[in-house]
């Protein structure tokens, strides 16, 4: 369904909103994260902005926030919840979307009941998809808290039916409750058959981002904007090209004008125009004017898609300069790779320099004592 909806002069027509997933088994931080970057992304970041249609669920979120701000947590949710945000740009709406947040016990329903199909057409035909684990469990080696066999083979089965490209951000929650030191290399084994279905899709781009909600906050912005970002830039991308296809088509029609124009004019075009008169053939300067009508219908439909390239070129420049930065995830990287990215990403590089600077004066020490 088209829906055809003006929201100033910013926001573009959009042919359906953008829709966000959330999933992860009960429990792993998912409403607290939702409550935390809507709070965080209300101060804004490198420009962008959060706002929800609904102006109670502006002031539910903000009020959760508060309380997780202060270190206390939300009760569990039970059903599956939609939320409509906008997601901004320089004060400016750019976009809409639709976040669908499930009730984590989705994720164990049998195929063939009313939810499992939701999920799986819900992930079908999203532009961005958050998966949640708690890396605390992670750690701790309970791949039951976090449904990862589950999650794996709905993404697996969801992943084979996409026809257009999207976004996968793997959110590991709660890393305030982990010791960097416990990020060891087999953290990541458990999630290697959803790393690797990633990896082999070429419709999905993942990440992997850290993240903690509390009274200290963690890469909060980064899962929404990462989610958000194939289908911005997808947008530009498809904008930019109608907008070449209607100039070049202008500049077509203009020329098939000129050279009309020309076969009409003077003696020789005033014969040749009777000519076709008599034969009841469409002259030449009546297919100039049709021509240069057409240029000129071609060349507004340019300017409209310049018109709405225009407000979104900066913010997926932006959102491709922020999502850069992470830890995306890659064919031939390693799981020791991304672990490695994980430690540094979050922090963890203080314990790097750390272990350098002890290495080096161990070696200062060695050297003193055989030199003696
Ligand atoms: N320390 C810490 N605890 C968290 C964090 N996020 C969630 N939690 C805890 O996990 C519990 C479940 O979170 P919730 O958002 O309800 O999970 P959901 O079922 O996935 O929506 C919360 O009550 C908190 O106790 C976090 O970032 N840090
Ligand atoms: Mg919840």
């Amino acid at each position: 369904m088209i829906q055809k909806k003006f929201f100033g002069s910013s926001l573009r027509e959009q042919e359906s909103p953008m829709k966000i997933v959330e999933l992860g088994y009960s429990g792993v931080g998912k409403t607290t994260y939702m409550a935390s970057m809507y709070g965080t992304l209300q101060e804004g970041f490198g420009g962008f902005k959060l706002r929800t249609i609904d102006h109670a669920e502006h002031t539910r979120l903000l009020g959760l926030y508060a309380s997780i701000k202060a270190g206390n947590y939300p009760p569990a949710t039970s059903q599956r919840n939609e939320y409509d945000f906008y997601l901004q740009h320089g004060g400016k709406d750019i976009f809409q979307f639709t976040w669908a947040d499930y009730r984590g016990k989705a994720i164990r329903e049998t195929s063939d009941s009313y939810e499992a199909q939701r999920l799986h057409q819900d992930i079908c035909s999203a532009d961005g998809i958050m998966i949640f684990f708690d890396c605390k469990a992670l750690i701790k080696g309970d791949a039951k808290a976090n449904e990862i066999r589950r999650v794996t083979a709905l993404m697996n089965k969801a992943f084979q039916d996409l026809n257009q490209p999207i976004s996968l951000a793997i959110v590991l929650t709660k890393i305030d409750l982990v010791e960097k030191e416990n990020f060891k290399s087999g953290l990541l084994e458990p999630l290697k058959g959803l790393i690797e279905v990633v990896e082999t899709s070429n419709m999905v781009s993942g990440t992997l981002i850290p993240v903690a909600c509390g009274i200290k906050m963690i890469n909060t912005q980064m899962p929404v904007l990462f989610a958000l970002q194939t289908r911005v830039r997808s947008t530009v991308n498809m904008l930019n090209e109608e907008y070449k296809k209607y100039a070049s088509e202008a500049e077509s029609c203009e020329e098939e004008a000129r050279k009309e124009q020309k076969l009409a004019s003077g003696l020789g075009g005033f014969f040749r125009d009777l000519g076709r008169s008599i034969l009841s053939e469409t002259t030449h300067a009546e297919l100039a004017r049709r021509n240069w009508r057409e240029a000129e219908e071609k060349k507004e439909k340019a300017q409209a898609k310049l018109a709405e390239w225009q407000p979104l070129s900066q913010p997926a420049n932006d959102l491709n300069y922020y999502t850069k930065r992470l830890i995306n995830i890659r064919k031939g990287e390693t799981l020791h790779n991304y672990v490695t990215q994980l430690k540094r990403f979050e922090g963890g590089g203080q314990s790097f320099i750390f272990i350098f600077f002890l290495i080096v004066v161990a070696i200062i020490i060695l050297i003193a004592v055989y030199s003696k």
